[in-house]
């Protein structure tokens, strides 16, 4: 039964604390929608753009290849702009999760790292953390979390190769562990929660797919319909920071 229920108000679908009390092994797949309400802009909504360039022609190994500058610069400006952002409600609730159910994993696509700040450690970082830079010579990752960077493009101390952000670009393929880990968690998992993603980013995309192919429940959380909408069991409409704090509340009362 599928249930579009505006939120805010939020009159949460029926039966919705009963599944979630009763659920065994939960999944939570994010996307850049949870880091909104922090001020983390997303990047296919109106604030997608950075001086009219689109996630798409930065966040590749090409536009990196053809200007290092200018790629480092977005993601200079775009560390310099989380550097100040803190977890909300929904990233709190989603910590509050893992202790909850019985085996819980977080999946976020998310590169900010405001789930591990709020408290998230059963998670897998799909696209990487931006606060993680990469020798694009000898591979090695070095934690940086210094804002603005002092030097542009930044170089390795060791064998002076350039440094890339180590996330995951489009055209990248997905570190292969982290999808195998990720796979099999939304093979076994009772139920899903899909929040704050416009789903149209894969491999991302389709875990909710397998989830559903494998009978779980999935629960969209969005605050406008997106292309996974139709096949979820429930799509909540409101804002992750509001809907997610209430479906807790649910399930307490069960
Ligand atoms: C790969 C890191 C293969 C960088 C990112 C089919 C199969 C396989 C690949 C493809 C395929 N079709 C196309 C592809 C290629 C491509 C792709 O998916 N393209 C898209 C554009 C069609 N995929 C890839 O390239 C992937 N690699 O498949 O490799 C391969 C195999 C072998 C050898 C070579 C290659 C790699 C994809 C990863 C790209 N990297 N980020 C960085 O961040 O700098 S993706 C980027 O998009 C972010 O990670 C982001 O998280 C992700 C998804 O976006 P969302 O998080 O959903 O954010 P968005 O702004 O879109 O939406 C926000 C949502 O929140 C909206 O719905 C909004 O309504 C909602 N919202 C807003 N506020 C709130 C809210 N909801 C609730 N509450 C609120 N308050």
């Amino acid at each position: 039964m599928k249930n579009n229920s505006q939120s805010d108000a939020i009159p949460l679908p029926p039966h919705i604390g009963d599944a979630l009390a009763t659920a065994r092994s939960v999944v939570v797949l994010t996307g850049a929608g949870v880091s909104a309400e922090s001020g983390v802009p997303t990047f296919r909504g109106k604030d997608g753009l950075w001086r009219h360039y689109r996630v798409e022609e930065l966040a590749t190994p090409q536009a990196f290849a053809r200007n290092p500058l200018l790629v480092w610069e977005w993601y200079d400006w775009r560390r310099g702009l989380i550097a100040d952002c803190k977890p909300n409600p929904a990233h709190k609730v989603i910590a509050g999760m893992e202790q909850h159910f019985e085996e819980f994993l977080l999946i976020t696509q998310n590169v900010d790292g405001l789930h591990r700040q709020a408290g998230n450690r059963q998670m897998l970082e799909l696209h990487g953390n931006i606060w993680r830079l990469r020798c694009t010579r000898e591979g090695t990752k070095i934690e940086n979390i210094e804002v603005p960077l002092s030097r542009l493009p930044p170089r390795c101390d060791r064998c002076g190769g350039l440094l890339r952000p180590d996330v995951i670009w489009f055209g990248e393929p997905l570190d292969p562990e982290t999808l195998a880990k990720a796979w099999r968690a939304v093979e076994k998992c009772d139920l899903m929660l899909v929040v704050g993603t416009s789903a149209v980013v894969e491999p991302a995309a389709s875990l909710p797919i397998i989830a559903k192919q494998h009978n779980a429940m999935i629960i969209e959380i969005n605050i406008e319909p997106t292309p996974l909408s139709r096949l979820v069991d429930h799509s909540i409409t409101g804002r992750a920071s509001v809907v997610l704090p209430e479906l807790v509340k649910a399930l307490v009362k069960e």
